[in-house]
């Protein structure tokens, strides 16, 4: 092809991820590095994900975003901190049937264009800017020949929004909050991959499809400045925790998996709580879910579902295998009838990772 003609593209899928030990404030907000460690599980493919497509031309004049179809800023600052870090690590890259050589110069010149889904609603008040930066930072690294690993890309990733650092890998990740000053040793690792424990079920119920009135970003830098509590939690509990779920995860302690996670939502939402102004993310109907899996575990004996809360009333249910998916969910229909159709649709259903 002609010099000038040429179009340069990647396309990347990636899953949300959830997590079971949590985020819950920055010590650093322009970097976004945590003030603990935390644990996550990243969904199957193909279950609320992203996908991107990035490309470039010469013939591209301005590096833009299209979002769900509808064009918005570049200018916000997150996503241009990930495009100068990718566009810094770019490397030299040849297409000799295309005729196509550009070099690590041509890349600072050359503009970008984004064009990205998510395949479920982000009204719906679910996790979006994880699985959303995640794929924006890979496939970006894929477009440029960056050489740098998923721990170095997931640096990046993090720099867009924290939680998306974890879905740079599939399985059980954790989230090292690190030491240093400049964030480079705040990366993601993954703890076991995506074959490691896959009995596992989740369910995600949504319980409201407003969206949240506090974002995640405003309300953990609130709890940081008024909460006393965060500073126990992240200082005692979760350090402790951390290393619990890393057994747990390791030897598919089913008990104490559920256990941790189960707490851990609780005290992230205790810490919402203890903020001024107090935060409310879960409701009556996400209370009542709470409520029916306490008395179904303690009925059995032994946990048969965990339950996680993150920033929305939507309940995340974590079911020890698909027989015991399956009843969970002739539970919540029995319990929590959809309203119309329309409701039906929303029990997304999906394997772990
Ligand atoms: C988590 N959450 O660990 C926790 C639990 C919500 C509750 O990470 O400001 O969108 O972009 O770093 O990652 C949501 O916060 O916030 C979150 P920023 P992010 O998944």
């Amino acid at each position: 092809e002609s010099g000038e003609k040429w179009v340069l593209s990647v396309t990347a899928q990636t899953p949300t991820n959830i997590a079971v030990i949590k985020y819950w404030g920055k010590r650093d907000e322009e970097l976004i590095l945590p003030i603990n460690d935390s644990i996550s599980v990243t969904l199957d493919p193909g279950h609320l994900c992203t996908t991107t497509s990035v490309a470039v031309s010469p013939a591209f004049t301005h590096d833009r975003i299209w979002l769900n179809g509808k064009e918005v800023s570049l200018s916000g600052g997150r996503f241009q901190n990930c495009l100068r870090e990718i566009r810094s690590r770019a490397t030299d890259y040849e297409d000799e049937k295309r005729g196509i050589m550009i070099t690590k110069k041509d890349w600072e010149k050359l503009r970008v264009h984004i064009v990205s889904y998510n395949n479920f609603p982000t009204a719906a008040g679910l996790a979006s800017s994880a699985a959303g930066l995640a794929c924006l930072v890979f496939s970006l690294a894929k477009l440029m020949n960056v050489k740098e690993d998923h721990s170095q890309l997931s640096a990046i990733a993090r720099q867009g929004s924290g939680s998306a650092c974890r879905s740079l890998y599939g399985g059980f990740v954790k989230w090292i909050m690190g030491k240093e000053d400049n964030g480079s040793d705040s990366i993601a690792v993954q703890l076991a991959d995506e074959n490691h424990w896959d009995d596992l079920v989740i369910i995600i119920a949504v319980v409201s499809s407003k969206q949240k009135e506090t974002s995640s970003t405003s309300g953990m830098r609130d709890t940081v400045e008024t909460s006393e509590l965060i500073k126990h939690r992240a200082k005692e509990v979760v350090p402790k925790r951390i290393k619990e779920m890393e057994a747990a995860i390791a030897k598919r302690d089913f008990p104490s998996f559920a256990r941790l996670a189960c707490a851990d939502s609780n005290q992230f939402h205790a810490v919402c709580l203890d903020t001024l102004p107090p935060i409310f993310y879960m409701n009556d109907t996400s209370h009542r879910i709470i409520s029916c899996v306490e008395k179904w575990n303690r009925h059995e004996g032994s946990p048969q579902v965990a339950y996680t809360f993150d920033a929305g009333p939507n309940a995340v249910l974590i079911s020890k295998d698909r027989k015991t998916a399956a009843l969970l969910l002739q539970r919540l229909l029995f319990q929590f009838p959809p309203q119309s159709d329309a409701d039906l649709n929303s029990y997304v259903i999906g394997d772990k990772t």
